[in-house]
């Protein structure tokens, strides 16, 4: 059976995407004076701050007009518009089935650790009543590469003590998935089939998951 379970948050437990491309969208509008594009809201996912800050230069030709202290602060500007909207979140904006998921796994002695790129995400876990259902977070400020590189994954599992081959990852991003695989844990994407093809398995939505599914999609892959 499966030891531990590594958790995503934005598209896994709630829907942040919304609030970072709102925010995003704004501060290049006011700052870089060009209109994002919606394709930069799946574009974004778990994609670092910083990094999301560099594309968002890139797409608005201005990679070169800044100061690295001057990119802190847009990207500080960004995270306080964030904030605002984050601090709004209940446990009515827990994606569908992922309490039951939480339950069923403890039930079954899974350890729960959160491997997000974000560095709001005990505060988000915390405002979702979800904080002290997980064993650990992994804090992104302890690891060098962003997804799809496997950092966050290996640290996520290492926080519980457990071997990332034992694990099963939970994704929505394609970045993402490719940093599970990279981990040695099990992927199971999350959204569509063709977009997430690298994931051992591709369910649509979450309330789709369920403690069995990851325990026999573990069973299938484990080697
Ligand atoms: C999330 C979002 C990204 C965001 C990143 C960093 O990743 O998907 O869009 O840029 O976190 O967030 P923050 O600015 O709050 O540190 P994940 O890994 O939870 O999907
Ligand atoms: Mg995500």
């Amino acid at each position: 059976m499966m030891k531990g379970v590594l958790f995503d948050l934005d598209g896994v437990i709630t829907d942040t995407a919304k609030f970072h491309f709102a925010a995003w969208s704004r501060l290049a509008k006011e700052e870089l004076d060009v209109e994002l594009p919606s394709s930069f809201e799946t574009e974004l996912k778990g994609v670092s701050r910083i990094d999301s800050m560099n594309r968002i230069l890139k797409f608005a030709n201005k990679t070169n007009d800044f100061s690295d202290d001057e990119v802190g602060i847009m990207a500080a500007k960004k995270n306080g518009v964030y904030l605002k909207e984050i601090e709004k979140l209940t446990s009515k904006d827990i994606l569908p089935g992922i309490e039951n998921l939480l339950d069923s796994l403890a039930a079954n002695n899974v350890l729960l650790s959160v491997a997000s790129a974000s560095k709001n995400a005990p505060f988000i876990l915390k405002k979702l009543g979800l904080f002290d259902r997980f064993d650990a977070i992994a804090n992104p400020e302890n690891v060098s590469n962003g997804k799809p590189a496997p950092d966050i994954f290996i640290e996520a599992a290492k926080q519980i003590n457990v071997d990332p081959r034992e694990c099963v990852g939970l994704e929505d991003a394609v970045a993402g998935v490719e940093a599970i695989n990279a981990s040695g844990a099990v992927s199971i994407g999350i959204g569509d089939a063709q977009e997430l093809h690298e994931a051992d398995t591709v369910v649509p939505v979450t309330s789709d998951l369920s403690f069995m599914l990851l325990d026999q999609t573990f069973g299938e892959y484990y080697k």
